[in-house]
């Protein structure tokens, strides 16, 4: 890749692709290219041919896609299939169309089935059954992966497919309905310190594992592997660790400074009992984690005072 690159980073707002454009813009990339979605909606595909055909971008990252948490999966099926299948089936034509050199597709940890073995390999994709909460965004992901692969057997396109775990991280979505649990963990604690609440309401049991990466370890690993990697093969990215949902809470209240106790509600699903991803084929490439769980969590909780406690506060 050279400085010179002209790069179009999609979904520039959300947390992926906004720590993805702070990481180009700090190495030193100056041509990126960004569009909220009143200038392009990515569902709309004249509208995205003709984008692409004009600024002929040479690198893509197509961090832009409708996502969340348990619930907001389990609620929405329709949007979350169809939105995606969309955008990515749009933004993926229309480079190979445009002669995109490269393009970077993000994926899910979720594409991989319900109870496949842990730490979960690259090669377990479509061996079982999915998870039912999330089953409509890992199909739409599911086919990303296979359109990216379908490309490069039929056209010879350099499509790579990363499969990140959880993330979170400053620019996370804090809305309590649809975001994923470290952050709904963090603004509850927050929320529950500060009103001196005794009590903090986690969802499920407290049983599920979940690994978490902190956005910016993801942004370097974009980074890395359109640099490194030039193969439709999907590869893992993550920490390399997990935690159950019961420590997490446990930690993030230590972090907060929340000193009431935890209480469950069970009504809520627990989702896949376990996603631990096995992270060897990308560290044998070169890259690994550096974030620290607990200074992950800090960091994102001092971007969660400065930017979004006040604007949320309903307390
Ligand atoms: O992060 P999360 O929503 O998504 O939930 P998934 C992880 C676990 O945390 C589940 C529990 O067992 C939740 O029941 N949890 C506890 C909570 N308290 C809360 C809370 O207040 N809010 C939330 N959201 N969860 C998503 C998928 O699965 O992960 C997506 O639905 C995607 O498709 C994403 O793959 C990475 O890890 O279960």
């Amino acid at each position: 890749m050279k400085l010179s690159d002209k790069i179009y980073v999609a979904g520039h707002r959300g947390l992926v692709g906004s720590a993805i454009v702070r990481l180009l813009r700090t190495r030193g990339f100056s041509d990126l290219i960004t569009r909220v979605h009143s200038e392009l909606d990515l569902r709309d595909q004249s509208v995205v041919r003709n984008f692409f055909a004009q600024e002929k971008p040479d690198i893509v990252v197509l961090a832009a896609a409708r996502v969340g948490g348990i619930k907001a999966n389990s609620d929405a099926p329709v949007e979350f299939l169809i939105e995606n299948v969309e955008v990515q089936n749009n933004a993926i034509s229309a480079a190979h169309e445009s002669g995109v050199r490269k393009l970077v597709f993000l994926g899910s940890s979720c594409i991989y089935p319900k109870l496949a073995r842990q730490p979960i390999p690259e090669s377990a994709l479509l061996t079982g059954p999915l998870e039912p909460t999330n089953e409509a965004y890992a199909i739409a992901k599911i086919a990303g992966i296979k359109l990216c692969q379908a490309f490069a057997q039929e056209y010879g396109t350099n499509f790579i497919s990363v499969m990140p775990t959880n993330l979170y991280g400053p620019g996370d979505n804090f809305d309590l309905e649809t975001s994923h649990v470290l952050a709904a963990l963090l603004r509850k604690a927050h929320e529950a310190k500060v009103t001196r609440q005794r009590e903090l309401v986690v969802w499920g049991t407290g049983e599920p594992r979940r690994e978490f990466l902190q956005v910016d370890d993801f942004a370097s690993a974009v980074l890395f592997l359109l640099e490194n990697y030039d193969s439709p093969e999907i590869i893992n990215v993550g920490c390399g660790e997990d935690i159950s949902i019961r420590c997490l809470a446990e930690l993030i209240g230590e972090i907060v400074g929340f000193e009431g106790d935890l209480s469950w509600d069970r009504s809520k699903p627990d989702g896949t009992p376990r996603k631990l991803l096995d992270v060897s084929k990308i560290e044998k490439l070169g890259w690994k984690a550096t974030i620290p769980l607990r200074n992950g969590i800090a960091q994102t909780y001092d971007w969660f005072l400065k930017h979004r406690a006040r604007q949320l506060a309903n307390i």
